[in-house]
């Protein structure tokens, strides 16, 4: 036992000590950690409020409605379940509830910034028993997607389910152009703003509200709360299916889980609870802030940038002109406490486990507290690593103790 708590102290040392530059990491708040040792920890509640199959959860159906309104509330929608254990269990239930197996999942290719469960084929569940559409990034459009192409991609394949979302794309999505076309087509929009959803929230990137019909997301990226995903259907969605809400319900449980961790469920509601606050739009604000000082920087030490820069909270750098993969810069960086990853580019020329490029973000940087001037340091100490110049642990660790991860 003493040795699972020793391991735990250093990595929360770990953390201390580095920078977390994975822009789908963040640092949750002490009470969501406090929620997630609770002693609801240790109840079973199969079923939603009100109609479970076991009994004792009169506290636990408060918990859970506390956080399903929390979230209709936050991004203004009719309906949400905040059960899924994480986002790719929350896609497959949407799925689960809306297709047939061998029905169409047109989604972004993964080396264009995609997701596994956004229909990738052959090796995932969302592209072995579902027909796999695949749309790309085309760099010379505005805004990096080809809307004419995508149109007439969905027209001849005609899928039942568009889904727009992103881990590596670091620019603003156009959810009316999208929108736009999967209405044309008859098709159901899914919105997955697991990378997002706190810049949605935080007033610093739209809301895809008004034009998704169903939107998931996890709940421990920009967000800062606990492993965890919600669904939620919008007015959209309820106009086109009114019984949606209720049939992801099912397809949540029993279809695909059985019972939700409460746990988690209250520490979702916490973190909501405080992405609707003024210091969380603060907070955003400042993560798009400091992303842009850090692409402008690194792009005037002369990386490249896919796509050229950024507006959200990430970017992901093409290393080819600096003759280095992706992994072997995430190790190099690594080694100086700067903790990133290998990520693919668009188009990429080298396999998925050795990538051309690393993707990096400010969300939780941010959280430490730094500003636009830590930024420019960061910026200068990757620049060093990467041209072999320096490992840059010392300053590294200089910088992490100015900026403790806050309580
Ligand atoms: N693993 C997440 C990310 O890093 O973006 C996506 O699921």
């Amino acid at each position: 036992m003493e040795e699972v708590f020793e391991l735990i102290k250093k990595e929360e040392e770990r953390q201390a000590r580095t920078l977390m530059l994975i822009p789908s990491e963040n640092y949750t708040y002490s009470e969501v950690r406090s929620a997630l040792g609770s002693f609801l920890v240790h109840k079973y509640a199969e079923g939603y409020p009100g109609k479970r199959y076991y009994q004792g959860n009169e506290f636990a159906d408060q918990v859970e409605t506390l956080a399903v309104e929390e979230a209709k509330k936050l991004f203004g929608v009719p309906f949400a379940n905040v059960q899924p254990y994480s986002g790719s269990p929350a896609n497959a239930a949407v799925y689960f509830a809306l297709l047939n197996p061998g029905d169409g999942i047109m989604g972004l290719e993964l080396s264009s910034g995609g997701h596994l469960t956004h229909g990738h084929p052959k090796i995932t569940f969302s592209g072995k028993y579902f027909e796999s559409i695949r749309y790309g990034l085309d760099p010379e459009k505005e805004k990096y997607f080809d809307f004419e192409k995508i149109r007439e991609l969905a027209l001849k394949e005609k899928p039942k389910i568009i889904v727009v979302g992103t881990t590596a794309f670091p620019r603003t999505l156009n959810w009316e152009k999208f929108a736009q076309i999967a209405d044309e087509v008859g098709a159901y929009l899914m919105a997955d703003i697991s990378h997002i959803a706190g810049l949605v929230v935080g007033g610093v990137h739209p809301s895809p509200a008004p034009y998704a019909h169903i939107i998931t997301s996890t709940t421990h990226k920009t967000l800062r709360g606990p492993r965890g995903a919600i669904i939620l259907v919008t007015d959209k969605g309820l106009k086109k299916d009114k019984d949606l809400g209720e049939k992801i319900n099912k397809a949540v449980f029993p279809g695909l889980q059985g019972g939700p961790h409460l746990h988690s469920i209250a520490g979702i509601a916490i973190a909501l609870k405080k992405a609707g606050s003024n210091s969380f739009r603060d907070y955003a604000r400042q993560v798009v802030k400091n992303a842009a000082v850090l692409a402008e920087e690194l792009k005037s030490l002369d990386f490249d940038l896919v796509t050229g820069g950024t507006d959200n909270h990430l970017m992901v750098l093409d290393l080819r002109n600096i003759g280095i993969d992706g992994k072997k810069a995430a190790v190099l960086l690594e080694e100086s406490g700067i903790i990133l990853n290998a990520n693919t580019i668009p188009n990429d020329p080298n396999p998925p486990f050795r990538p051309s490029g690393i993707r990096l973000g400010t969300p939780a940087v941010t959280v430490r507290g730094m500003k636009e001037e830590e930024m420019k340091e960061i910026a200068g100490l990757i620049n060093l690593v990467l041209k072999g110049k320096k490992n840059v642990l010392k300053e590294v660790e200089t910088l992490c103790e100015r900026f403790p991860i806050p309580e």
